[in-house]
């Protein structure tokens, strides 16, 4: 548990002042006067983030600044509002009420943010799905939610199992042509059009629902992690605080809205604090990275380590050749920042990137590294204030600094997750200490009340940033007509944290080849997602399995990594 030397060079700007005063003095409700709804009593998030703004000051400034290698286009908070009403009408026209789930699954597009909006305000809940994503995965999202509506493209919709779906009423085309147009299947251009840009907001209750997220457990499918209107809340003054947002920032955050990053800082966080928020599409390599940063004037960017270990890969010439002086603050999120990053950041970008923690449960950032703040590498940072944060032992007991022990967050707090979509025991196993909840990350706390991440508790995957559950994936490589069994783990990898290895039990008659290997990797790619498929396999006669028939990953891991098994009493014999 060596420490390397904190970073005492501070960040210039910083709304945050003092973490310390911030700390001693906080209280929730006072965040609640900067909405308009703490007058007005109206409530709704869309509203907060587009329409408060074009109906003040912020009506002609940028809002969105896409790009892509085909399209540049750039909206202000008023056409912002107007596409966003445009699509609430499309909506209402079809009776979608309150409450009810409505899907996008697109590519990252300004047709996405519209609709995704759009969605919110007329209180139906939205379900982002990442566009890497295929049939199998899909339909699980949209059955369990039971989504009425889906947004979604000509080529997207192939993997849509539209007639296995008996809730899904309508299907709302991007670039659809006359014989599509069947079967509840609409055209987005031509209803957009028809649309009138303004629309009668649905004012919801702080609680209601607002989005839902699938993201990825140890055990059984994706878990739809639910999430109300309230949650703005947190992501307003964690943008003003830990993002630092500020008059006249062109904010950067290269996730995908498909996951929980890509919406809390895509879209919620930037916009409710009126800042233009650039969001870059298609499939990009180092040299677009730097260009954005570079043509926009971004300030303030927001990325993950796997993106920022691939810069480094690239090399530091390359950034001399790009100007990034406008670049003030960076920051990232999803696993764990190495040291070593963060000496490249501070040598080549000369700026210190500040990690933080966070997860699709909690809904916004809990855990962070401020600009104000000595940031020591590799620690997570620290909690925000009006969060508790604490190590806690198995039976709740809190542990003193360097004892390893669950991440655990006093509950609740504005933007925690309300419940798991139809699975309240679900629900119920994150809150099984009472007034915490356990976020299944072990860490520890050091003397300075930092907090340092160690890993996983469950055999939940993180790859380049993504959740894969490994009980996903191998019910989808079972379904291969050569595996009898499969047993799926993560294995440590410089570039993308882990990478998925599967360990794969033949049925009889079929025997190891490579083309078989890529005849697998092949078929989960394809029926699930291409970021689920293990990039490595390795053919085993057996698995080991405990007596009650559970494949023992943690004993896949140890073979695979030269470490010791363990209590192997459970096993079978
Ligand atoms: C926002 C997001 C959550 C899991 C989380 C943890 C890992 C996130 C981290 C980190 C180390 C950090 N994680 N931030 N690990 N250091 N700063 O990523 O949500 O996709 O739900 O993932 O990611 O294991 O439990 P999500």
């Amino acid at each position: 548990m060596k420490q390397g030397e904190p970073i005492k060079v501070m960040t210039e700007g910083n709304n945050l002042k003092s973490y310390e005063e911030a700390r001693k003095n906080f209280d929730w409700k006072e965040v609640e006067k900067a909405f308009s709804w703490y007058e007005t009593g109206k409530v709704n998030a869309a509203y907060e983030a587009i329409d408060r703004h074009a109906e003040s000051g912020r009506r002609d400034q940028v809002a969105l600044i896409y790009s892509d290698n085909d399209r540049e286009e750039k909206y202000t908070f008023q056409q912002m509002k107007e596409q966003s009403n445009r699509f609430g009408n499309v909506l209402k026209k079809v009776g979608v009420n309150k409450g009810d789930r409505v899907f996008v699954f697109l590519p990252r597009s300004p047709e996405l943010y519209f609709s995704l909006l759009g969605i919110i305000k007329v209180g139906a809940i939205v379900g982002p799905l990442f566009e890497a994503f295929f049939e199998a995965a899909v339909k699980d999202r949209l059955e369990d939610s039971g989504a009425v509506a889906l947004v979604t493209t000509r080529e997207l919709l192939e993997r849509v199992p539209v007639d296995e779906l008996p809730d899904l009423k309508h299907v709302i085309l991007i670039g659809a042509e006359e014989s599509d147009l069947k079967d509840g299947v609409l055209s987005y251009e031509k209803e957009m059009e028809a649309a009138s840009p303004e629309l009668d907001i649905q004012w919801v209750d702080r609680e209601d629902g607002m989005i839902m997220h699938y993201t990825s457990g140890s055990t059984g499918k994706p878990k739809g992690v639910y999430h109300v209107h309230n949650a703005m809340i947190q992501h307003y003054i964690t943008g003003k605080w830990i993002l630092d947002l500020q008059e006249g920032d062109v904010y950067w955050c290269t996730a995908d809205p498909g996951w929980v990053t890509g919406t809390s800082y895509g879209i919620f966080s930037p916009w409710l604090n009126g800042v233009t928020n650039v969001v870059r599409g298609g499939r990009f390599g180092p040299e677009d990275w730097y260009e954005t940063l570079e043509k926009y004037g971004v300030t303030v960017w927001y990325s993950a380590p796997t993106a920022f270990r691939m810069l480094m890969g690239a090399g530091a010439d390359l950034v001399k050749k790009y100007d990034l002086s406008k670049v003030r603050h960076i920051m990232s999120v999803g696993e764990p920042l190495n040291p070593e990053v963060i000496r490249w950041g501070l040598e080549t970008y000369n700026r210190r990137i500040h990690d933080n923690w966070w997860m699709t449960e909690t809904g916004a950032i809990l855990i962070s590294n401020y600009p104000s703040m000595e940031i020591k590498p590799g620690s997570m940072g620290k909690p925000f204030p009006g969060i508790e944060a604490a190590i806690l032992d198995d039976e709740g007991n809190k542990l003193p600094p360097y004892q390893m022990g669950n991440l655990a967050i006093k509950a609740p707090w504005p933007a925690m997750m309300r419940k798991i979509w139809n699975n309240d025991a679900k629900y119920q196993e994150y809150f099984r200490i009472k007034g915490w909840y356990i976020s299944g990350d072990s860490a520890y706390q050091d003397e300075d009340g930092y907090f340092w991440f160690q890993g996983r508790i469950d055999d939940v995957i993180n790859t380049s940033g993504e959740r894969v559950g490994p009980f996903e994936v191998e019910s989808k490589l079972v379904e291969h007509p050569a595996v009898a069994e499969a047993g799926v783990i993560g294995k440590p990898d410089p570039l993308r944290g882990e990478i998925i290895k599967a360990f794969i039990a033949l049925r009889a008659g079929y025997h190891p080849s490579d083309e078989l290997k890529e005849e697998i990797r092949a078929f989960v790619k394809k029926g699930l997602a291409a970021h689920a498929a293990p990039r490595e396999i390795e053919f085993k006669d057996k698995l080991p399995k405990t007596r009650s028939g559970k494949i023992m990953r943690r004993v896949l891991k140890a073979w695979e990594l030269d470490l010791p098994t363990g209590d192997l009493s459970t096993m079978e014999g």
